[in-house]
């Protein structure tokens, strides 16, 4: 057994996992194993090499342990915000990230620059995209949702779909900007913050899942969340989400747990906002456009981009009025790449 010096607090780690080790060489009493009890927790954020854990018994500045670092895979990101971990505590601030559950979703991006496949996880374990647009002020512009939409189903998330600011225009108003989407087949929340309307429906959509919060500024994603998080005090009105100004450490997205259910928590937009349309290959974007969906099938060429090939069977419902003639300009309009300037937020 080589003589062993403690160094630093890493190597004390290593030489307590060696079951062979016998102890330094000193006159020191061997040190007592401790006794490893695990928390459970949830990482909100991340921040250089560090990570926010949310804990039952509050949120942890933690780092990764050596030896989950030399298991790390070139395939993915081996620890994202959203991830269910297990950390060993160090005092009542601190611990170590020593496992990271298997990941049920993901919000990623591939690594670029990369000549293997390798994915940047933005979020791990999304449940689903709220959408949040408003009835009035700013005026609401569907094609921008109709790319939310796409980026939503391009990640194989669902999404629901909140109109707040239905005092401005009233339900019915609303509606006759949206109600397509109604028929498509999203949820629809329709709310307004300042009367308190849609509040607890919105409540019950949340409650125990992760929600990607998205939508354009100004809609009153800040204030509906205040809404159900009183003691949060997000600053309404201002462009910058979740998080105060000048605060450029934060990587990718940013969760806040809200004040019930077991496991309620959202995330801030910038999750969503990195994964730009670039990505999406132009022969899929019918199927994320999900009421073209049954169509694409029975187009004469299999790979028909629906815009002008002969016996294209999207095209003959969007003139039978079977699929609405804004959401096919959507179409064509990603289809040919045209920026919507969705990090204007
Ligand atoms: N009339 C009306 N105004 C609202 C409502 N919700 C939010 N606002 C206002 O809309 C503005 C933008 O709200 P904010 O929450 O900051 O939007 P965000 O950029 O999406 O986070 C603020 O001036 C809010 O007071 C609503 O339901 N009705
Ligand atoms: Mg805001
Ligand atoms: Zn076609």
């Amino acid at each position: 057994m080589p003589r062993y010096t403690p160094i630093d607090y890493d190597a004390y780690d290593e030489a307590y996992e060696d079951d062979n080790f016998e102890g330094p060489v000193s006159s020191k009493p061997k040190p007592k194993k401790r006794v490893e009890t695990t928390l459970p927790g949830v990482v909100v954020r991340a921040l250089g090499h560090h990570y926010e854990v949310e804990t039952d018994d509050g949120i942890r500045l933690c780092r990764v342990r050596g030896r989950l670092l030399q298991e790390r895979s070139r395939e993915s990101t081996l620890v994202a915000v959203g991830d269910r971990v297990e950390i060993v505590p160090e005092g009542k601030k601190k611990g170590q990230i020593d496992s990271v559950d298997e990941r049920d979703s993901v919000l990623s991006r591939q690594r670029p620059g990369s000549n293997r496949p390798a994915e940047d996880v933005i979020l791990a374990n999304p449940d689903q995209v709220l959408i949040v647009f408003a009835a009035a002020e700013p005026e609401p512009h569907t094609r921008m949702l109709d790319r939310f939409l796409v980026i939503a189903e391009s990640n194989e998330l669902p999404a629901i779909i909140c109109v707040n600011k239905i005092d401005l225009t009233g339900l019915d108003g609303a509606k006759s900007i949206f109600g397509e989407y109604e028929k498509l087949g999203y949820p629809m929340l329709y709310a307004s913050v300042t009367e308190g309307r849609g509040l607890d429906e919105l409540h019950a959509l949340l409650e125990d899942r992760l929600t990607v919060v998205s939508g354009p500024s100004g809609v009153g994603k800040s204030a509906l969340i205040n809404a159900l998080h009183p003691g949060l005090n997000l600053r309404v009105g201002e462009v910058r989400d979740f998080e105060g100004k000048g605060q450029h450490t934060t990587r990718g997205a940013h969760l806040i747990r809200l004040p019930f259910g077991k496991e309620t928590f959202i995330a801030d937009t910038p999750g969503i906002r990195e994964l730009g349309l670039y990505e999406i290959d132009p022969g899929s974007l019918a199927f994320y456009f999900v009421e073209m969906k049954p169509f694409i099938h029975d187009c004469r060429f299999p790979n028909c981009t629906h815009t002008h090939e002969p016996e294209c069977a999207v095209r003959a419902a969007v003139a039978r009025g079977e699929i609405a003639a804004e959401r096919y300009e959507s179409y064509l309009r990603v289809l040919d790449g045209e920026d919507l300037q969705l990090d204007e937020w």
